[in-house]
């Protein structure tokens, strides 16, 4: 029976966030199905891909019908009969339809959820979990999990300036070990917190509402959680998403919080000192994404010892990770396929990185679902590490359990990323 796509449909369903999103469903003439959800973000570049959404007075403005519209009209029409098997066609074929170059036409919420559905059918026809058949022969690794503990910036009311504080199990020797660790220093963080009257509830991605005086409150905390867990830094280490364009641009960085304006030169001193002071492996976006001299200045200054990703930098664009190779303005990305819209752009982001020996950090989106394809997505293609924010609710859990599910279904052949996901070759 042949992998030709045989029914494509759209429904909307509903994110984290209570808002409304699309899911695709695809049927095979072999009779295989798979399934795609588009996430969301908060805290967006100016140059990802456009969602499509309705706009007007209704889900304020946030309803998809238009989106649903063109994936049950126009694309259903252009991928029916097509083969599932072929992704690069299909997301040409999307890629061509749209024909903009933010897919503002179709929508970046249709054409990711189309591509991923259409990925999943084409696994379940051989049968194969989607990591397996993303891994082909090639032996592959359970990602570094990359776990916010606090949330803040857009995700937590601008509660404190710095957007994820987050923890990186470097020390585990297996996927499931890395969650017991997280989860130990996110309970600690967690009393710590309450016994200081600093726990304001739990942000938009699962991890804890601070009621900090300071952004460094939240570095020093953190620390503190992970010596309650027991656990040396060289085992639980900490990685920070600044998420600047939230507060600066070029030249211009404000922190909210502190009521404190930095130029770059004084901003990047703050990061560096916080670099010097706390067990931090890992900064994303730690200048505004259009500040290329201050990514580079950042990235000179401590590349060779930590990682330094591009997030809303870099958009999960292979030609701005390209120019970034080039300026030596990070040495990692991060590879969000809803950034780009369809499966294929973001593997072209991801090859680019790799080549050049960088991170390569597969993330949900802080609107979610319980969707867990990235999970497969990050294992199959061996990326080394992969950020879903927090370690509570189930739009969260249901990514790192299903990472469970993989490890042991690889059994004795599993192996788990750890240390080794990070860029091994440094800027
Ligand atoms: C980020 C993500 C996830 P958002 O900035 O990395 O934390 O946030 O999905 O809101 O862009
Ligand atoms: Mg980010």
């Amino acid at each position: 029976m042949s992998t030709s796509i045989q029914h494509l449909h759209a429904r909307r369903i509903w994110d984290s966030r209570g808002r409304p999103t699309v899911e695709v469903d695809v049927q095979l003439s072999n009779g295989a199905q798979g399934r795609g959800v588009a996430p969301a973000g908060a805290s967006r570049g100016s140059r990802e891909a456009l969602e499509l959404r309705d706009g007007g007075p209704l889900l304020g403005g946030l309803d998809v019908s238009q989106a649903l519209a063109q994936v049950n009209g126009p694309i259903a029409q252009a991928l029916l009969g097509m083969d599932a098997c072929e992704q690069a066609k299909i997301d040409q074929t999307l890629i061509a339809l749209d024909g903009t170059s933010l897919k503002s036409r179709l929508g970046a919420n249709a054409t990711i959820a189309t591509s991923l559905a259409v990925l999943q059918a084409a696994a379940a026809s051989e049968g194969l979990p989607l990591w397996r058949y993303l891994a082909g022969d090639k032996a592959v690794r359970l990602p570094l999990p990359e776990i916010q503990i606090f949330g803040g910036g857009a995700h937590a009311g601008r509660r404190v300036d710095i957007q994820d504080f987050l923890v990186m199990p470097v020390g585990a020797q297996s996927f499931d070990e890395a969650l017991v660790m997280v989860a130990n220093v996110y309970h600690a963080a967690g009393k710590l917190m309450a016994a200081a009257g600093k726990l304001a509830g739990v942000a938009d991605e699962g991890g804890w509402w601070p009621a900090f005086d300071s952004n460094e409150e939240a570095l020093q905390t953190l620390t503190r959680a992970i010596d309650a867990a027991g656990y040396r830094y060289d085992q639980v280490a900490i990685s920070l998403d600044i998420a600047a364009s939230e507060f600066g641009r070029a030249g211009a960085y404000k922190l909210g919080l502190e009521q404190q304006e930095f130029d770059s030169e004084a901003w990047l001193q703050v990061l560096l000192g916080w670099v010097n002071k706390y067990p931090i492996l890992s900064i994303e976006d730690p200048f505004a994404e259009g500040d290329t001299a201050g990514m580079q200045a950042f990235t000179n200054a401590v590349g060779q010892r930590i990682q330094v990703v591009g997030d809303d930098y870099l958009v999960t664009q292979a030609s701005l990770v390209a120019q970034a190779i080039q300026d030596k303005a990070c040495n990692a990305v991060l590879l969000k396929p809803n950034q780009i819209g369809t499966i294929t752009e973001t593997v072209q982001a991801m090859d680019v990185a790799r080549t050049a020996g960088w991170g390569m950090v597969v993330s949900a989106r802080s609107g979610e679902t319980e969707d867990t394809a990235i999970v497969h997505l990050a294992t199959g293609w061996d990326t080394g590490q992969l950020k879903v924010g927090s370690f509570a609710r189930s739009e969260r859990m249901a990514k790192w359990n299903e990472g469970l599910r993989i490890e042991e279904a690889m059994g004795g052949k599993a192996v788990f990323a750890g240390k080794q996901g990070l860029p091994q070759k440094p800027a």
